[in-house]
């Protein structure tokens, strides 16, 4: 039986190191809530909430999560045993709408417990079958074309497997156009517009079909499938969803409506890795490829994604950067590296989370603790 004795919640700042740029926002430093959940035999599990720090990717944000999580998500866990990990979801869901990244924080950290407690690796109990998973890298809006070409050339010749630009009104063609002719025409370019468009765009954006993209994600309104529907058929370049995907109902939308022909799955997007599981059995029966999102997680959240993508359906690089990418110096042992072909080791000979989480650092990181038992 899995029991949650308590859970031990952080916030810590974390700075980049440089401001990530996308069409909705900018972010310095990265403000993460941290969960430790432990046991009755004091077998601890570390999570990661995805939430930011202001609501322009999703509206819940860390201090929103904070609240759910304390206030009506951990009460509803604590002192209570489960049979499974994948029984944690239905009781967190129940009658409390949205607030999914604070669920997942929980679901997750149930899953990294019930790893940690039998012996064995995140990725096998979740039914990973690669030992290495393809990593993708996701450049934020740069200031010219050529400082964006700059950046995709050494991402390139780094190794990456996927390079996604990130676009806006303003920064699309021009920056996209110049990126492809300097990489040629076999650069495994994407582009992501974060919501930026309107169906208004669809002429706009069809130019981009010119630059072979693998896919275009999110172009418009986070909540709207109908139009990225319409705006799909007249489209050559598969659209590709992000924020419209909340659940495994949406998932099934999207297929049905045609509003999309490739999903990335972020796990805490859509409240844990049950949800994301569904999602990603559903894309399969339908031969729909999904691949890991990323919300510059630290090692931690980090940790959780590559268990994930170690699924089966992650059939496209995954936005999974190594620890250094982001972080002079990352909150676990040993640090998450990427080898010169662009793939990533999933730690399949350690149980648990597959990494060290370094408690020094984190308490010099943590601006806010607090301790929650039933
Ligand atoms: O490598 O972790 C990463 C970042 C990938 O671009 C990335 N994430 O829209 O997908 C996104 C974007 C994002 C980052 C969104 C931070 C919200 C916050």
């Amino acid at each position: 039986m899995l029991h949650i004795r308590r859970i031990e919640l952080r916030e810590i700042r974390l700075p980049l190191r440089e401001p990530f740029r996308i069409s909705s926002g900018v972010m310095a430093d990265r403000r993460i809530l941290l969960l430790e959940l432990v046991d009755g035999d004091g077998v601890a599990a570390w999570a990661e909430c995805v939430a930011d720090e202001l609501p322009n990717y999703s509206p819940e944000t860390v201090d929103t999560a904070r609240l759910a999580l304390r206030d009506w998500l951990a009460p509803r866990v604590l002192g209570r045993a489960f049979a499974a990990p994948a029984d944690v979801w239905p009781v967190l869901d129940r009658d409390i709408r949205g607030h999914r990244m604070a669920k997942a924080a929980i679901e997750m950290g149930a899953w990294a417990l019930e790893a940690e407690r039998t012996g064995r690796p995140l990725a096998a109990l979740l039914g990973g079958t690669r030992d290495r998973i393809e990593v993708g890298i996701s450049l934020g809006i740069q200031p010219t074309p050529a400082a964006l070409v700059e950046r995709a050339a050494a991402a390139l010749a780094q190794g990456y497997r996927k390079i996604k630009l990130k676009i806006q009104p303003g920064a699309d063609v021009d920056y996209v156009a110049a990126v492809r002719e300097a990489l040629g025409p076999a650069a495994p370019l994407m582009a992501d517009a974060n919501n930026a468009y309107t169906l208004d765009d669809a002429d706009h954006l069809r130019r981009l079909d010119a630059f072979g993209l693998v896919m275009l994600e999110q172009p418009l309104e986070h909540e709207d499938l109908r139009r990225h529907a319409e705006l799909q058929r007249r489209l050559q370049t598969p659209l590709c969803l992000d924020e419209s995907i909340t659940s495994l109902a949406r998932a099934q939308d999207m297929i049905a409506l045609e509003a999309g022909r490739i999903i990335n799955i972020k796990p805490g997007r859509v409240g844990g890795f049950l949800p994301s599981r569904q999602i990603h059995d559903l894309c399969a029966a339908h031969g729909i490829p999904v691949w890991c999102g990323g919300m510059l997680e630290s090692g931690i959240g980090r940790a959780h994604n590559v268990a994930l993508a170690s699924l089966p359906g992650f059939t496209i690089p995954g936005d999974v950067s190594p620890s250094a990418r982001y972080w002079d110096r990352d909150i676990v042992a040993p640090e998450w590296t990427m080898a010169a072909d662009g793939t990533m080791a999933v730690p399949l000979g350690r149980a648990g989370i597959g990494v060290t989480v370094d408690r020094d650092r984190i308490d010099d990181l943590t601006v806010h603790a607090e301790s929650l038992r039933p």
